[in-house]
Parts: C-alpha cells; sequence; structure tokens
C-alpha cells in the first residue's frame, strides 16, 4: 500500500521541502532509484560538448532540477538498492535507517543491517531479532472492549500475499493472525508467494509450513507463482484458494490487533454486500515501534493514488468512536464475502503490478450497491515501507491502472484523471488493454453513475470542470523552459527546464484564471495556486483569496499567444538574465508578442455540471 501520512514520512519531507505532491515525490524516488541501478554514480555536470543519450541528459537536468532537495535526495541515494558488494561498503552513516535505531551497532552490523534494509524496505535485520509473538499495544478506541458478539460468526480464510518479504515478518503476521483471531473463526491461512528471489523463503519457509502442518493439516496453505503477477493478482490467486466464506486479504508485512476479527465478520455478516477494512497504525520501518494512527476513512486523489481523510461529518456527530466509518474507497487490505466477491467481479485483473485496484473496487462495490467501511474496533499495524520491491517505476503502472478505472467506471468525469496525469484524453498513446469485459460487468451490475457516487460517498473531492487547457507551458523564445511553480517556501513562479511533473503543471479555466501546480483533491485541502498581478510581479496566490481581495488575476490566453493580464494589460514573458539558472527570468512587462503554448487545449471538449 502507498498511502503515507502526510507529516509522518520520508515521502512527506518531499512535500514540506519541495511543494511536490507525494505523488511526485513518489515519481521522483522511483525514478532516482532507476538511475542510480542503471548508473550507480554520483550526479555529475555534464562534460561540454559530449553528446549524452537523450534519457541520461534527462536525468541529468531533473537532477538539477531536484537539486534543492539534496538532502532527501541524498538520504534515497543511500537507500537505493546497490549492485555489488563494493558498493554496500559505501559509507551508510546518513540513510533513514539510522536517525532513530542502531547507534549502538559495530560497523560490520550496521553494514549487514543497511543491506537488508536496501533489499526489503524495512528493517529486517531488527525484524529477525525481535519476538515472532510480541505483543502489540491495545488501540482500540473507547467503548470496543465492551461490545459482545454472537457465537455463530461466520469463519475467515486470512491471505498474506508477498513478494521478497523478510521471513521473520511473515512469521509475526502468520502468529498474530492465530493468536488474536479465535480459533473457532479461523478457517485457514494462506500465502500468496508472487515468485520471490529472496533464498529464505524457499527452503526455510517450507521446512517451516511442513512442521506447522504436521501438527495442523492443512492449515497453512501456498500458492505460488511462477512468474510475478503484482499484488492485484496476488490477491485474486489467494481468493480462488479460499474455502471459508468470508476472506480476508492482506499484505504479509502486518500484525493484527486484539478483537480485529469479531466487529469485522458481524458486520459482514449482518449484509454480505458490505466490504470492510481495519483501521491502521503504523509499525516503523526502521525501529518497528508501533505509531499510532487517527481514525481515518480511506479516499483517493485524481490521480487515483490512495489518501487518509478525515471521517465523514456524519460520524463525528454519532460521538461513537465504535461505529463504522462510511469510507469511498479503500486503501488495499480488506474483508469481503467470499462469494459477494465473485459476484461483483473481484478485482480488475487486468491492472498490472501495483495501484489502483483499491480505488476500482470501492468505486464500483458503492456504484453497484454495496457500501465500504472502516471498522474503528477492528485494528492492524502495517509496515509502511521506505520503498517497494515491486518495480522500479511504480508509477507508470499505477498511471495505466487509474486509466482503466477512469474509462469503465467514471464517466464524464474520466477527463479529471487525465488531467491530473497532465495527459491528453483523446489518443494519449497508453495502452490500457482489453476493457471489454469490466464494461460489460458494470452493465451486468446495472450499476449507478460516478457522479451519483461523488455527490453521495465522496463529497469532499474537488471537482473542475471549467478546465479548457492543460499540461505544461512553454514560451517561444525559449521552448525547453516551463512554467514552474518555483520552490514551495515561496509564492515566486520561476521558468525551470521542462520536465512536466507537478510543479509544472498548469490548468488554464473557461472564467481565465490560471492555476498553476497541484490541482488538490479534496475540500481538506489548501486551495490551488493561481497567477496573480502583483504590483507587476508575478506571483502565486490561493485562487479564492486572490478573487476575493479583488487581486489581478484573470488573464487572456488563446493557444499560441500571449499571456496578458486582463486588468493590467501586462504579458507574462521571459527576460534574459544571465543571473538566472536558465539565463532567463519570468517578468509581467509590456507586451513584446512572446507566445505561449500549452500541451493540451481543450476548449470544446469541456463538460459542464
Ligand atoms: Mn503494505
Amino acid at each position: 500500500m502507498v498511502c503515507t501520512r502526510k507529516t509522518k514520512t520520508l515521502v512527506s519531507t518531499c512535500v514540506i521541502l519541495s511543494g511536490m505532491t507525494n505523488i511526485i515525490c513518489l515519481l521522483y524516488v522511483g525514478w532516482v532509484t532507476n538511475y542510480m541501478a542503471n548508473v550507480y554514480v554520483r550526479v555529475q555536470e555534464p562534460v561540454p560538448g559530449t553528446k549524452l543519450e537523450e534519457d541520461k541528459g534527462e536525468t541529468i537536468r531533473i537532477i538539477e532540477r531536484l537539486d534543492r532537495l539534496e538532502s532527501v535526495i541524498n538520504q534515497h541515494i543511500q537507500e537505493a538498492p546497490q549492485k555489488s558488494e563494493e558498493d554496500a561498503a559505501e559509507p551508510f552513516t546518513d540513510s533513514s535507517l539510522f536517525a532513530h535505531w542502531g547507534q549502538d551497532l559495530s560497523p560490520e552490523n550496521r553494514r549487514a543491517a543497511l543491506k537488508q534494509f536496501q533489499y526489503y524496505g524495512y528493517n529486517a535485520y531488527l525484524s529477525d531479532r525481535l519476538p515472532i509473538d510480541r505483543p502489540l499495544p491495545d488501540l482500540r478506541p473507547v467503548g470496543c472492549k465492551n461490545l459482545t458478539y454472537p457465537d455463530d460468526l461466520p469463519q475467515v480464510s486470512i491471505v498474506f500475499i508477498f513478494v521478497n518479504e523478510a521471513f521473520s515478518v511473515i512469521q509475526r503476521s502468520i502468529y498474530s493472525a492465530i493468536n488474536r483471531t479465535p480459533a473457532n473463526l479461523l478457517k485457514e491461512i494462506i500465502l500468496v508467494d508472487d515468485n520471490s528471489n529472496n533464498e529464505e523463503l524457499k527452503e526455510k519457509l517450507a521446512q517451516y509450513l511442513d512442521d506447522f502442518n504436521k501438527r495442523k493439516p492443512g492449515f497453512i496453505k501456498v500458492v505460488r507463482h511462477n512468474k510475478q503477477e503484482g499484488l492485484i493478482r496476488s490477491r485474486v490467486s489467494g481468493w480462488r484458494a479460499a474455502t471459508a466464506p468470508i476472506v480476508a486479504l492482506f499484505d504479509a508485512h502486518i500484525e493484527f490487533n486484539v478483537g480485529w476479527a469479531e466487529p469485522v465478520l458481524l458486520r459482514i455478516k449482518e449484509d454480505r454486500r458490505r466490504i470492510i477494512s481495519p483501521s491502521f497504525d503504523n509499525i516503523k520501518y526502521d525501529n518497528f515501534e508501533i505509531e499510532e494512527y487517527p481514525l481515518s476513512a480511506q479516499g483517493y486523489d485524481w490521480q487515483l493514488w490512495c489518501r487518509y481523510l478525515n471521517p465523514p461529518k456524519s460520524w463525528w456527530k454519532l460521538e461513537n468512536r465504535t461505529a463504522p466509518i462510511r469510507t469511498p474507497a479503500l486503501i488495499g487490505c480488506f474483508i469481503v464475502d467470499r462469494l459477494y466477491f465473485e459476484e461483483i467481479g473481484l478485482l480488475d485483473e487486468g491492472m498490472d503490478v501495483y495501484g489502483g485496484e483499491n480505488v476500482e473496487l470501492g468505486v464500483r462495490v458503492w456504484q453497484c450497491g454495496g457500501s465500504v467501511e472502516v471498522m474503528p474496533c477492528s485494528r492492524i499495524a502495517h509496515i509502511e515501507r521506505a520503498h517497494k520491491p515491486y518495480t522500479e517505476d511504480l508509477a507508470l503502472h499505477v498511471r495505466r491502472n487509474a486509466l482503466r478505472m477512469a474509462e469503465v467506471w467514471m464517466d464524464e468525469f474520466k477527463s479529471h484523471v487525465y488531467m491530473a496525469w497532465n495527459i491528453p484524453q483523446e489518443d494519449s498513446g497508453i495502452d490500457i488493454g482489453d476493457i471489454s469485459s469490466r464494461k460489460a460487468l458494470r452493465k451486468k451490475l446495472q450499476c449507478k453513475t460516478f457522479r451519483w457516487y461523488l455527490v453521495t460517498v465522496y463529497p469532499e473531492m474537488r471537482t473542475y470542470t471549467d478546465i479548457i487547457a492543460y499540461g505544461v507551458l512553454q514560451n517561444s523564445i525559449k521552448t525547453e523552459l516551463c512554467l514552474d511553480q518555483g520552490p514551495d517556501t515561496d509564492n515566486i513562479p520561476i521558468v525551470y527546464i521542462c520536465h512536466g511533473m507537478t510543479p509544472q503543471s498548469v490548468y488554464y479555466t473557461s472564467n481565465q484564471q490560471l492555476h498553476v501546480g497541484n490541482l488538490n483533491p479534496t475540500l481538506d485541502d489548501d486551495d490551488n495556486r493561481c497567477l496573480v498581478d502583483v504590483n507587476s510581479r508575478p506571483r502565486l496566490i490561493e485562487c479564492n483569496y486572490a478573487k476575493a481581495k479583488r487581486m489581478k488575476l484573470y488573464w487572456d490566453f488563446n493557444q499560441g499567444g500571449p499571456i496578458q493580464n486582463k486588468k493590467s494589460k501586462r504579458c507574462l514573458e521571459l527576460l534574459e538574465n544571465s543571473d538566472n539558472e536558465f539565463g532567463y527570468q519570468l517578468v509581467l512587462q509590456n507586451c513584446s508578442g512572446q507566445r505561449w503554448t500549452v500541451t493540451n487545449y481543450h476548449k470544446n471538449v469541456i463538460i459542464t455540471t
């Protein structure tokens, strides 16, 4: 799962330092990883006169762009998977692994711990030294302990999926399931190995299962993939092997807390069309301490990355912390009636690797007559890894999966997903595979519209129906430079080498505002920032504030034309300035005829609400 809490994670450090979104940070972490894996060298200035391969040149330019984040990048470089033994002997003192842990270790042990950390994305060295059956603090809200449950709850099969997971972490998941699920309710445990390549999983796991199943024949089953299928098809493989009436689909780096099962099983027994997520706490990837997370619903942004949401007002009004929380989507782990899951269409097995399936499932269940809830009394601690083992370019898969979801389920609102990913709505060039069976499923189940869903289930989501152009903005006199929001520490837009990531996203609206940077997905977020003429200087100010203060935030613009402020009549232009990073400064001045081009100009395909 990719959901991280904004204030507490490495990824959020990116947010604070750069103003990029989590998404972009993930993108660029993945990208730095990729870069390091390919050419493991420190970033160097390109040698003048040397023609770099195009992608490496691009690499260096983006690295330059990200130089402002030096400390964060260094951290990631330290943690990027390394290729050889020599590399592993590199200095490692500034890895985030050692920020809160391991100061007393010998250099040799530090090296061993770091190597495992780079492989697993968490502190497997420490995990191997912690008890497999360690206790957890009971983090259930007040009232949960007093609830009682009927004796005839349905049984559950617990599925754990993994790829390249530390054996001790899997064991802890298994033991917590056995120790904290009433024995009469836990029918079996199913392990799905998505073609891991770590040796310890092969022999040790087989031996462990042999020993275990001698005592309890058939209790733990294993499904092994001969090639890596990704987490989406892994979950479905696990479901196929399950035999209990209820199936719980989980990652294999979790620990169940006490009493997790009963509230969930009762809720599904009452209505089999409910899909339930537990509440999540964090297992810190470095010291394995448990960090309590506040109760949350589970939503997503317009790129369809998941995010935690404040529970709805109606829930707070109940003043009952044990009550189920209505949630627009799922983070990824959930519990479902086995047969209902099939009726509703499982997961979209046409999605690859990672991401989007959790949103697709949540939206589909709501639109097709079911519901999705988070149960506060059911708590799971989950390791938020520092990096993920699936692939070097997670975002490409998430994007493809998001477009599949958008095309099948989102009706006219699918434009938002294209805009958020900054790709054209027609002929995007991205192969999303065959979606005909998913469309047929929607028809067969007679599902409601996405508009209904937004109004009824996800009113926190912001919609953008007035955008007539989006993408990056390039100036005619220097087309390799793009308008960019600049450092997040100020409100001064700049021009920068085009890289097309979120800080360079612009959105031009039918009422002639020019948004720069991320389109904020929910009403809980800060407002978007608009380009404003402030005393003849270009500035980025929150749009509603600028509007309320009657600032100069309206611009005339047509594709390939000038960008001219409607009130001051000054134009947004480039001015040569050798002090600037790329030789140009962004200014407002008397119009000299400079022209701007935006990637996607869609004046005629705008939806109206
Ligand atoms: Mn996970």
